[in-house]
């Protein structure tokens, strides 16, 4: 799916997308893939030097490289993106290569890269290479390290891989607003020798958050904790892909968190340990085993399992907030509050369409088709076997199935549970338990809390 453009970069040289540009040799300068659609592309497999399990961006791509000597080059290009952020939703961003985030870089320890970046954003920008152990002239901070990179030029960054491990890659000119529009990319180094911290899947995203209206296209980039769409790799569930597994491979997933807060990434079915973060691979022996694992803004970790038991496990950020996409934080809790009257008294006077919400909790939503603006996702949606997901945002699921192909990574279908293993009702009489509820309910004046009271006056304070 993906097109190659001359760096020159007419209208006629996009015209002629799958060929490889004459001028861009005469430029000496390599070509700049692009790609047009969020599903997730085929792994790249080396193609020369040591060999490495190459990874698999989730919803993205790796960029193609070409040797000049004994330098491996690529070629990014920053510039505004159309991205699908689910289906039913499209969002103009910033990235590169035609979507956010950019494509990821793969290389091998000891490679001597050279990068291209070509501005074609209306403003400055820099690439800073997160994590990267590299001359200071090339650490990508405008001002700093280097003048800013202006609209319509090209810069050059070269440096030797000194360490395999996590890193990526995001703007530091203007970086509030430019992460804000998506800018950002993952960077794998692997290691120089084949067998070392060798996996048989590897999956990589980032974290990221946008702030865009119900119904707008373009983030507001002045939000700092109040995002309504809570991604990875600027895609939110059930835009997400699936992470498809066989069952006995040694899976990694890294991750890098590039939003203003925290998110403890929690996966169910096994317990896994983190093998790797920014700052290089974590020794056997400083290794503990976890569940869920916390991410700090501007952290990258990675985790590794065997996945010998299969199944359709969750994956998701364990901030139930991050886990829905657009939804209004000041809306007032409705549990075990009876609306009836209420809402008969709003439809008479105000308005005919009212419909109450909440009183039994919010979960009916999952269901429910509500109006709603153009380009604009339901907090919670998705259907799974077993009815609705009731999710959004930062979700997915780890598909680990028996018998898949070596590196296949179509999407199984749900899990085929084995007879008598999946929880059921219970039909037969249940017979009564003690309960504390006529006691445990607080007598009037007992508790004084302020709550929406739907009739009579309230307390005074
Ligand atoms: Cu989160």
């Amino acid at each position: 799916m993906f097109s190659r453009r001359g760096f020159l970069g007419s209208a006629a040289a996009l015209a002629g997308a799958s060929a490889v540009s004459g001028r861009t040799a005469a430029a000496a300068i390599p070509e700049a893939a692009t790609m047009d659609s969020a599903v997730m592309q085929p792994p790249l497999y080396p193609s020369n030097g040591p060999d490495y399990q190459p990874v698999v961006t989730l919803n993205g791509w790796t960029l193609p490289w070409r040797m000049n000597g004994d330098w491996k080059e690529f070629h990014l290009v920053a510039e505004p993106v159309v991205r699908e952020i689910a289906p039913g939703m499209k969002a103009h961003l910033w990235g590169y290569n035609g979507q956010s985030p950019g494509p990821t870089i793969e290389c091998v320890e000891g490679d001597k890269v050279r990068i291209f970046v070509t501005n074609k954003l209306p403003e400055n920008t820099t690439v800073h290479w997160h994590g990267m152990l590299l001359p200071n002239g090339m650490d990508g901070v405008g001002g700093v390290t280097q003048p800013h990179i202006k609209p319509g030029k090209t810069f050059v960054y070269e440096f030797v891989m000194q360490k395999s491990g996590t890193f990526m890659y995001h703007p530091h000119s203007d970086e509030m607003v430019q992460m804000a529009m998506g800018m950002m990319g993952f960077f794998v180094v692997h290691p120089r020798d084949p067998a070392f911290m060798r996996v048989d899947r590897d999956f990589v995203f980032l974290l990221n958050a946008f702030d865009i209206d119900p119904g707008a296209y373009v983030p507001k980039i002045m939000t700092m904790l109040e995002f309504n769409l809570w991604t990875w790799n600027s895609r939110a569930f059930p835009g997400i892909d699936h992470l498809v597994v066989r069952q006995g491979d040694r899976v990694r997933i890294r991750f890098g968190n590039l939003t203003m807060t925290n998110h403890p990434i929690h996966m169910h079915g096994y317990h896994f340990a983190v093998t790797c973060t920014d700052g290089g691979w974590v020794p056997e022996s400083a290794r503990w085993p976890e569940t869920s694992i916390d991410v700090g803004v501007g952290a990258m970790r990675a985790f590794e399992f065997v996945a010998d038991v299969p199944g359709d496990w969750a994956i998701h950020c364990h901030k139930s907030h991050h886990t829905m996409n657009a939804m209004g934080h000041g809306v007032k809790t409705f549990i075990g509050v009876p609306q009836r009257d209420t809402v008969k008294t709003i439809q008479r006077l105000a308005s005919p369409d009212y419909m109450a919400m909440g009183s039994a909790g919010m979960g009916e939503m999952g269901e429910m088709e509500m109006p709603m603006p153009d380009n604009t996702l339901p907090m919670m949606t998705g259907f799974g076997q077993f009815g609705p997901i009731e999710m959004g945002g930062m979700f997915s699921v780890v598909k680990v199935r028996e018998g898949l192909d070596r590196n296949d990574y179509k999407d199984p279908g749900w899990y085929q549970h084995p007879p008598g293993t999946v929880a059921y009702e219970y039909t037969d009489p249940v017979p009564e338990a003690p309960s504390r509820k006529s006691d445990a309910a607080p007598k009037p004046g007992e508790v004084e809390v302020q709550v929406v009271k739907p009739r009579g006056k309230s307390h005074k304070h």
